[in-house]
């Protein structure tokens, strides 16, 4: 162990679990967590991690097949990436981007940012997370028909089971019911279509035909409300926390056509899908679509420090920026030195690890080979991969595909059985998924999948035993 694990792994001793357990269910509020059953569990406590593993205060070693949540691109322990925060801490803590005046990581990042990402896009505006990073969206996708003399453009469209962060406007422009159902939600001139997820609403279509029928549910949308009052249509190139829903290869293009047509701009959220995890710099890249603007955040810095964006595309940033006065939006932390740096050194790791390479022509083919292998397993209905992000959809009868009763939660049960076998892997319904960390090497998917494998074995032998098959 390093000097500094051997201080971590002290602090994390001088209490008991149960001690931590007790202090975080007096005073912590978890998020998006049911407290009730919280305290009667008390939480696992993470101590400390390396690589693509994590270790909890009671010793386990756990395979981290979620990077976190979603970020931890570069995996964990990268030296990089604490020299940077270190180096930055000491020079320049903390100053702000707004009265005339900017900082070194900040315009540094915002330079590579350009290079990266496809060529419309040469200014980048900064949050520190995906939620303020689709706030900013909302407010620069109605300046920005204000701009143009077209006020009257308000609406944006998004979709059902899509996820967009828990600001209100991100939770408004996300299609969780859960979600809108606390506090009013969605704002104004928000409204939501189905989502192109094939395996729930496009039995008996091919995939590519149900593609197609999905994005033409936009176009029904715009006419609905008048093409005249649509702003922007917003959505993940592939669904992340909706249950990794790939969606057909058809989809992302009409998408892009009917967009076009009707001249609205599109937004992708890339705060998932960004920085490699698709096997691209960015998702709309592997899809096929060209957005006026992506929200990032998470991969930029591969979660070791907050930082979010949204990359700004031509036709917005002329009108914003040449003819648009002053914006009325920004963060304290917008272009925070510390994160900025943080994020350069991540992004430089990518480069020299060649991460995007290794997920298009390596691992993520790799994974994807070994996670077809499930679709023989009784409890599996469709497998789906993208890059370095998978899913397995749990079923009760194979054949039909028949989902269980939902009041089962049968993805709970099997997500029980991963975390006793150290295994972390995300039950979203049915649905279970992972997106582990971009250095993944084969062997380490090969030691996921045994877990994968083993954890289907016990969900089936233990619904056998309750007789729910
Ligand atoms: N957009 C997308 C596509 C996201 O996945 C956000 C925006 C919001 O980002 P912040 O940084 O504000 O959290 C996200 C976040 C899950 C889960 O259950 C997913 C996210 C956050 C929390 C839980 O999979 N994604």
């Amino acid at each position: 162990m390093s000097a500094i694990q051997v201080q971590q792994a002290a602090r994390a001793e001088s209490r008991s679990t149960k001690e931590w357990q007790q202090a975080d269910s007096s005073h912590f509020i978890h998020p998006f967590t049911d407290h009730g059953g919280l305290a009667k569990k008390g939480a696992r406590i993470i101590t400390r991690a390396d690589n693509i593993y994590l270790w909890d205060s009671e010793g386990h070693k756990i395979l981290d097949g979620m990077s976190g949540l979603w970020c931890v691109n570069v995996g964990y322990g990268q030296q990089a990436l604490v020299d940077a925060a270190s180096r930055q801490m000491k020079e320049l803590p903390f100053y702000n981007a707004f009265f005339q005046t900017s900082t070194t990581p900040a315009i540094e990042l915002a330079e590579l940012l350009a290079e990266l990402s496809p060529p419309q896009f040469q200014h980048v505006f900064y949050t520190s997370s995906g939620s303020e990073g689709n706030d900013t969206v909302v407010r620069m996708v109605r300046r920005y028909w204000d701009i143009l003399g077209q006020p009257e453009r308000k609406v944006i469209i998004s979709r059902n089971n899509g996820y967009h962060g828990s600001t209100m406007a991100g939770a408004s422009l996300g299609g969780m019911s859960g979600m809108h159902a606390q506090g009013g939600l969605p704002i104004p001139d928000i409204t939501h279509i189905d989502q192109p997820h094939w395996f729930e609403l496009g039995q008996g279509l091919s995939r590519d035909d149900f593609g197609l029928k999905a994005a033409r549910w936009l176009e029904e949308k715009i006419l609905a409300v008048g093409p005249e009052r649509v702003a922007a249509f917003i959505g993940e190139p592939v669904q992340g926390a909706g249950g990794v829903i790939v969606p057909p290869s058809s989809y992302w293009p009409e998408i892009q056509r009917i967009c076009d047509k009707y001249g609205i701009l599109l937004v992708s959220d890339e705060v998932i899908c960004g920085f490699g995890r698709t096997g691209n710099w960015f998702g709309c890249e592997t899809m096929g679509s060209k957005p006026d603007l992506m929200t990032f955040a998470k991969g930029v810095t591969s979660g070791y420090v907050p930082l979010g964006g949204v990359m700004v595309g031509e036709r917005i940033a002329k009108a914003l920026i040449a003819d648009g006065g002053e914006f009325n939006h920004g963060f304290t932390y917008s272009g925070h030195p510390v994160a900025c740096a943080v994020a350069l050194a991540n992004i430089r790791l990518i480069q020299q690890l060649n991460l995007v390479s290794h997920v298009k022509h390596n691992i993520g083919p790799y994974l994807a080979e070994r996670f077809a292998e499930l679709d023989a397993h009784p409890l599996v209905g469709e497998t789906q991969t993208c890059g370095m992000m998978a899913a397995v959809q749990l079923v009760k009868d194979k054949s039909s595909g028949t989902p269980f009763a939902s009041e089962l939660e049968v993805g709970m049960l099997c997500r029980a059985h991963c975390f006793g076998n150290g295994l972390i892997m995300r039950a979203v319904g049915d649905r279970m998924i992972v997106a582990p960390p971009l250095v993944m090497t084969r062997p380490q998917v090969d030691e996921m999948m045994t877990l994968i494998k083993r954890c289907l074995d016990l969900t089936l032998d233990e619904l056998n035993r309750k007789g729910w098959l």
